[in-house]
């Protein structure tokens, strides 16, 4: 072999070895580009771009699982729609996105709701009346029998004196079919006794999917009772020289109704105090300034 044959060969100079080195490397590299195109050793990373991030994950293969489960009555609504990024590690890295579409099929795993009114109010000492009619609704869907038609009762929780006062007739036909519950007291309801009624009631959908529902009944006040003379002590304290008016709340009146300020006056027995101002229709007395520290 001559020194040209050689140099061909890449054995000879110093120059000759690096034009060999760099055709090997070019033929390395396209080799590795080769198989990499034939998927075999490209390196692509993926991952779940935005919100859905917590919810999905993407294997090295692109292969897309749930890390927790979907709620289909979960605000964010039912269907997923999240985006998969694939990044491989070219330089610049080059990046694909897919978009995946995931609608989320319905389970009955929601009890069904009351509508309100859920709050009602009863006169105390009225005849047994009619308060007014329970309807529900119902967050899975319908159509495959995850909500109406409901069924409504009183749940068996309720306290004796609930049961003795209030009465629930359910019926199938009520709210367009969806049923209905018409809610009446059966006694006159003392506001001295019971201030508030709270009835439980069991409501269920057509799935049985049952859930108690707590509905409060008010009674509300007249002035049923003779009011007597109270007494009551107050504390005022009060910083030396500080003159300043004081109040100090309304005047006790003993009377087990609640409601019935509206029906009192107040006024001295004697003559006005000098260091006391009353208001004749609230009851609030004031303390003046120029009270001084006594026993
Ligand atoms: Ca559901
Ligand atoms: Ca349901
Ligand atoms: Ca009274
Ligand atoms: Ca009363």
């Amino acid at each position: 072999m001559n020194e040209k044959e050689r140099e061909r060969e890449g054995e000879g100079t110093g120059e000759g070895r690096k034009e060999k080195d760099e055709r090997e490397r070019k033929k390395y590299t396209a080799k590795e580009t080769l198989i990499q195109r034939k998927g075999g050793k490209q390196q692509v990373s993926y991952r779940v771009e935005g919100s859905w991030d917590d919810a999905l994950t993407v294997d090295t293969a692109g292969g897309v699982s749930l890390r927790r489960a979907l709620d289909r009555e979960a605000p964010e609504g039912t269907i997923v729609v999240a985006r998969i990024l694939a990044v491989d590690q070219g330089s610049p890295a080059l990046t694909a996105t897919a978009t995946l579409t995931i609608t989320i099929t319905d389970v009955n795993d929601t009890p069904p709701l009351l509508l309100p009114p859920t709050i009602f109010h009863v006169l105390e000492g009225a005849a047994p009346t009619t308060l007014g009619t329970l309807t529900a609704t119902d967050h899975d869907v319908w159509a495959l029998g995850h909500g109406p038609p409901f069924t409504m009762s009183l749940a068996p929780s309720n306290p004796a004196h609930v049961l003795a006062h209030v009465s629930l007739n359910f019926d199938p036909h009520l709210d367009s079919g969806r049923g209905g519950a018409v809610l009446k007291t059966t006694a006159t309801v003392d506001r001295e006794e019971h201030p508030l009624l709270p009835v439980a009631v069991l409501v269920a959908d057509a799935g049985g999917l049952a859930a108690t529902h707590t509905i409060t009944i008010i009674v509300d006040d007249i002035n049923d009772n003779p009011m007597k003379p109270g007494a009551k002590t107050v504390y005022l304290w009060k910083p030396q020289g500080v003159g300043s008016e004081a109040p100090l709340g309304r005047v006790y009146v003993e009377d087990p109704d609640d409601w019935d300020l509206g029906d009192k006056t107040f006024s001295w027995t004697t003559s006005p105090h000098p260091l006391f101002t009353l208001d004749t229709r609230t009851g609030d007395l004031i303390a003046s300034s120029q009270v001084r520290e006594a026993r």
